[in-house]
């Protein structure tokens, strides 16, 4: 079943309760091993295979009884925590003698202790007179699955000890060639057997991740980007984000379903903007990104907004770590350089060094390599030279 089914089918279970979320775990076993009816002496602990044989047949030791023993450790799932499922999974890999197609494997409680380096067929352990569950042999190759949900709430609950299962094939066979259903044992390298455990657990906030900082210009059209958001429960998910552009506490947008949003701020703009989640559950979780938005450069700057001086701005933010943006005005196109210096005025970074537009341009500037301490911003164009003190905080 996908994950999005079970959440589906789960919150209709426990539609009064918007808090239960569900945690799958899949445990390796701690032992398994087949016996043969034939032999009391070889152990079969360390086999890459677990097999099933049914008994009845031709007669003779090559058509005896061969079975399957498996037990799992689940002390890790606390007393009386809710099973919401828990399947047996082997992996059907080959079958000899005969196709076993269409054979009904049940599996029995153990309720005695056994271990896989000294099982034989003489120490078997002792087991329930009735089946837990059954599984039919498929077409193909592939996983086969049993339900054991019931047995390992026992399990959990300590109800009863746990000793795990035996897997036989009990129905006589006709003739001679008996078929044999083989699996991968847990000494194989892949496809090891595993036992697939879903628990009812609080519900968990989901994480929103609205991005790294946004720059851009008046009027541009935008990407936000919150697909970082996840939710740390599995078969929980996002299920609505929405936006809040200037972070005045008024969110902008309904909950939208798709974390991707275009957008552009109608006016300059340096500040946060703000993002929430809300999982399956309806619990939340909140994000900020720094934004900042300028006027355009060049012939599309508004006329009330035309450069007329050179002008280098303070960063913001500042103090800063890592990440500062920087502003200035050219009133002219032409060449400029913004250098960053040190406190000893060695230069440390070039920001900048081109022929640049009129207009108000914008710089970000990343400081991760560089030391805590003062630093100088200088602009220089021309005649005109400019400035700042920057401090960088880590
Ligand atoms: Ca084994
Ligand atoms: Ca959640
Ligand atoms: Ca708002």
């Amino acid at each position: 079943m996908s994950a999005l089914k079970r959440t589906v089918l789960l919150a209709a279970f426990f539609a009064f309760d918007s808090l239960i979320a569900f945690a799958q775990h899949n445990f390796p076993p701690t032992d398994d091993s087949y016996v043969g009816q034939n032999d009391c002496v070889t152990n079969y602990g360390t086999d890459q295979r677990l097999r099933t044989r049914n008994r009845f047949g031709g007669g003779g030791s090559e058509h005896w009884e061969v079975d399957t023993a498996i037990k799992f450790k689940l002390w890790s799932i606390p007393q009386g925590t809710t099973i919401i499922s828990a399947r047996l999974n082997l992996y059907y890999y080959a079958n000899w003698d005969n196709n076993p197609i269409g054979r009904n494997l049940p599996l029995y409680r153990l309720l005695s202790d056994w271990g896989e380096d000294t099982l034989t067929w003489c120490n078997l352990p002792e087991r329930a007179p009735t089946e837990s569950a059954s599984s039919v042999v498929p077409r193909s190759f592939g996983w086969m699955s049993w339900d054991v949900t019931a047995d390992v709430q026992d399990f959990v609950n300590r109800s009863s000890p746990n000793y795990g299962w035996f897997l036989t094939d009990p129905v006589p066979y006709s003739n001679y060639n008996i078929p044999q259903t083989w699996w991968y044992s847990k000494e194989h390298a892949d496809h090891r057997p595993y036992l697939e455990v879903v628990i009812a657990g609080d519900n968990r906030a989901p994480v929103a991740e609205a991005g790294d900082t946004y720059g851009g210009s008046v009027g541009q059209s935008m990407t936000f980007d919150a697909s970082q958001s996840h939710d740390p429960d599995p078969g929980d998910y996002i299920a609505g984000y929405r936006w809040d552009w200037n972070n005045d506490g008024t969110w902008d947008t309904g909950w939208l379903e798709n974390p991707v949003i275009m957008y552009s701020y109608d006016s300059t703009y340096h500040g946060q903007l703000k993002l929430e989640v809300r999982d399956s559950h309806d619990a939340t979780g909140i994000d900020s990104a720094r934004v900042d938005i300028s006027v355009v450069s060049g012939t599309q700057v508004p006329d009330e907004q035309i450069v007329t001086d050179y002008s280098l701005m303070q960063n913001f933010p500042n103090p800063f770590n890592a990440v500062t943006t920087i502003l200035f005005d050219l009133p002219n196109a032409g060449y400029i350089s913004l250098c960053l210096f040190d406190a000893l005025g060695r230069e440390v970074a070039v920001l900048e060094e081109d022929n640049l537009q009129a207009g108000s341009h914008r710089v970000t500037f990343d400081g991760s390599n560089l030391a805590t301490g003062m630093y100088f911003c200088r602009l220089r164009s021309g005649s005109f030279a400019d400035t700042k003190k920057m401090l960088l905080v880590k």
